[in-house]
């Protein structure tokens, strides 16, 4: 952790806030909700009103952080914004952003490649495996004890985003964060069971489908799958079903770069670039997009296939190096 001092300053501001949105980031994974509600559950025991926003609807299987929360949530016309893990203002969501983006005053992020749009003040942390862990240090510098509720939250965005603490982003503090969390009353085998072990027959024919038509590259370095709304809806899947399919390509042996594309409802393609040694941030830079060294992405039009030898003609060019 390099910004003890900006924890410090993020918690000073919230002190003097009141009637707070948190921005969540579109497509929400584990870590920016568990960011977003257990910031949430922090302010309410200091009393002040808070509401955690995201484009669309919460997946279902959140249902451990939003069932508390809409039973206790405040209506109020918002007069702060904030944000969770979002490193850039598109990744709010189109309406989000129209709304909110320009009036954030403090992002809380662990994304390299954050945009830097928060008016005063952005907390980030590269080197944090999670934003739930930064969210875990501006907990304790808020003067609040950390509950059951908060540790369940905090816990889900630290498994997740560490791959249940498999990935290289991983680091001793994880763990000792993931230790105090446990001890705090986490129950991780249902957590872990919810986002690890549980797959949707949907998902499962997803799966199937996806795998079906993989493409591999640069002599077996680079696999590639594709997902169309065609398949999803053939599928029965929604977006909550698609979360943790972006890591399959690089599970394969020899693979050094895994690319998965999705069609979004607009027509564009979501692309994801799971790496080990090769920096996907950098190569995602190239189209516009951004992310972690080993877990990137970015959004573009086309068709699958210009887009796979565009994804694939860059790769190979950086590997050449
Ligand atoms: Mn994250």
């Amino acid at each position: 952790m390099n910004e003890p001092v900006k924890i410090k300053e993020a918690a000073r501001m919230l002190r003097g806030m009141q009637d707070l949105l948190i921005l969540t980031h579109k497509n929400p994974d584990g870590d920016t909700l568990g960011s977003g509600f257990a910031l949430w559950a922090a302010l309410r025991a200091l009393g002040i009103r808070a509401r955690v926003h995201n484009e669309g609807e919460f997946p279902a299987k959140y249902g451990f952080m939003t069932g508390p929360y809409f039973e206790r949530a405040e209506e109020f016309e918002p007069r702060h914004i904030i944000s969770v893990d979002t490193a850039a203002v598109k990744l709010m969501g189109e309406k989000t952003a129209a709304a909110y983006a320009r009036r954030v005053e403090l992002a809380i992020d662990h994304h390299g490649t954050n945009e830097q749009y928060a008016l005063s003040l952005t907390v980030c942390d590269p080197g944090s495996a999670s934003c739930c862990e930064l969210i875990a240090r501006l907990i304790d510098a808020l003067g609040v004890r950390m509950d059951t509720y908060m540790a369940n939250c905090i816990y889900t965005g630290l498994a997740t985003d560490t791959g249940c603490f498999k990935y290289s982003n991983t680091t001793a503090d994880s763990h000792l964060l993931a230790a105090r969390l446990i001890g705090l009353g986490v129950d991780f085998a249902q957590l872990n069971r919810i986002f690890f072990e549980t797959k949707s027959r949907g998902r499962i024919r997803l799966e199937q489908m996806a795998l079906a038509g993989i493409e591999y590259a640069a002599g077996g370095k680079i696999a590639m799958i594709t997902i169309t709304q065609e398949m999803l809806k053939r599928a029965g899947c929604d977006h909550s079903d698609i979360e943790g399919v972006t890591p399959i390509p690089r599970t394969i042996e020899g693979v050094e770069l895994g690319v998965t594309l999705r069609e979004l409802e607009n027509g564009n393609y979501k692309v994801s670039l799971r790496s080990f040694e090769l920096d996907s941030a950098k190569l995602c830079a190239l189209f516009g997009g951004g992310g972690h060294k080993r877990a990137a992405g970015f959004e573009c039009s086309g068709t699958p296939h210009d887009i796979k030898a565009a994804v694939v003609a860059a790769a190979e060019a950086e590997m050449a190096k």
